[in-house]
């Protein structure tokens, strides 16, 4: 059947984790969304031949790169998504907006405040030719987040007081865990700090509308050195018997303030023996609140103060009717989704935005700022917690 949309080519830099949960995103956009191009998975890049390949096959992609300048150069290629470890995000999505292509780059945007300067520059730039830029802050496209959004928008909780946000997860627990590009500062500019914790502070800005304006932080680095890694997959791996030194913190605590008057306290950790994915939200409001938690992640909880007290209480809303943001695409009333939707979410947000020649959100200005919360939360931590203003 032919399609009148236009193609638009993508080239994906990274085919680990990431890239598995990206390539799925690019499959199946077209099939869920009315999305204003056809996506043509053009090419997957990775530097080991025999791996990229066989992920190329694996996940879908026509062809492969083992040079990242490949999908640069390529006419082919309109959009490049950046799935690579944070040291060469900055690199690869300013040689992409300079070259007029559209990118989608994983959070956080950068390792540091400067290279996330330097990437808004570069999307400013873009956007005055109708290049968009994006942040993969994914967690924004579960629909009971963006749900929880619309809600406190509305007012149905009226001014937030208190927002408690924590992200548990343990897959470094073992001592003899490898040291992985997650735990090198040169690669991923932060641990479970960056990591994770990136993306409640997203979240939560998101959800609330406020921003974070000033933190007192804590850091810990619990195993100080491991195993050089010999083999990963996914988030797993195995160690040899050469050790090196983690630079990353294991765990991060803050306490923060936000725009509007709402006290935050924030914590990701991959200590939390037996927690797998435990991002989970409380936000509370003068007239109610709201919690989310990631394993459940087609319900939200909403407590009303308003209600009849005699039946009152925080019901479990489930987040599938057709009427909830996204859902509509995926299946009847009740039929629940999964982690894997959130990328094909954003696929689809991104993709309209292109369309519609809007900035797509989270803009590179945001990821940046987000960027400038992890720097102040390092400063405070090296600062025996002391208090310290978010820069602009
Ligand atoms: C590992 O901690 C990780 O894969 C993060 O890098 C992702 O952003 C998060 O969604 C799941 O956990």
């Amino acid at each position: 059947m032919t399609d009148s949309k236009p193609t638009l080519g993508v080239g994906m830099v990274g085919y680990a984790f990431m890239g598995k949960a990206h390539s799925q995103a690019w499959r199946t956009v077209n099939s869920a969304f009315d999305v204003p191009f056809t996506v043509d998975m053009a090419a997957i890049v990775g530097r080991n031949e025999e791996n990229v390949k066989a992920a190329a096959n694996k996940f879908g992609w026509k062809s492969y790169e083992t040079d990242w300048h490949r999908v640069i150069d390529r006419d082919d290629i309109g959009l490049v998504d950046v799935c690579s470890p944070g040291g060469n995000h900055a690199e690869v999505a300013i040689a992409a907006l300079q070259a007029g292509k559209h990118v989608l780059c994983e959070k956080p945007l950068a390792n540091t405040v400067d290279e996330a300067r330097a990437m808004v520059e570069a999307a400013e730039a873009a956007a005055q030719n109708g290049v968009r830029a994006m942040v993969g802050f994914n967690y924004r496209r579960v629909p009971a987040a963006t749900f929880a959004r619309q809600l406190v928008a509305e007012g149905k909780l009226g001014t937030i007081r208190h927002i408690r946000a924590v992200y548990l997860q343990d897959w470094i627990t073992d001592p003899d865990f490898p040291l992985v590009w997650r735990l090198q500062k040169d690669q991923a500019g932060s641990g479970a700090l960056g990591d994770i914790g990136s993306h409640i502070v997203d979240l939560t800005q998101f959800i609330t509308g406020q921003s974070v304006t000033g933190v007192s932080a804590l850091l810990e680095t619990f195993i100080k050195e491991r195993p050089l890694v010999a083999s990963t997959e996914g988030l797993r791996g195995t160690g040899s018997e050469e050790h090196g030194q983690v630079t990353v913190d294991d765990a991060a605590l803050f306490t923060a303030r936000l725009s509007g008057g709402a006290i935050a306290t924030y914590e990701a950790t991959r200590f939390a023996t037996g927690r797998k994915n435990g991002l989970r939200l409380e936000i509370n409001g003068e007239k109610g609140s709201l919690a989310f938690d990631l394993e459940r992640l087609n319900e939200l909880e909403l407590y009303l103060a308003e209600e009849d007290s005699r039946i009152q209480g925080f019901r479990r809303l489930l987040i599938t009717e057709n009427e909830h943001p996204y859902v509509g695409a995926w299946w009847p009333a009740g039929h629940i989704i999964g982690w894997e939707h959130t990328f094909t979410h954003e696929a689809y947000d991104l993709l309209t935005a292109i369309g519609d020649n809007t900035d797509p959100s989270p803009t590179f200005a945001e990821g940046l700022q987000v960027q400038l919360v992890l720097d102040a939360v390092e400063r405070s931590a090296a600062n025996s917690s002391g208090w310290v203003t978010v820069d602009k």
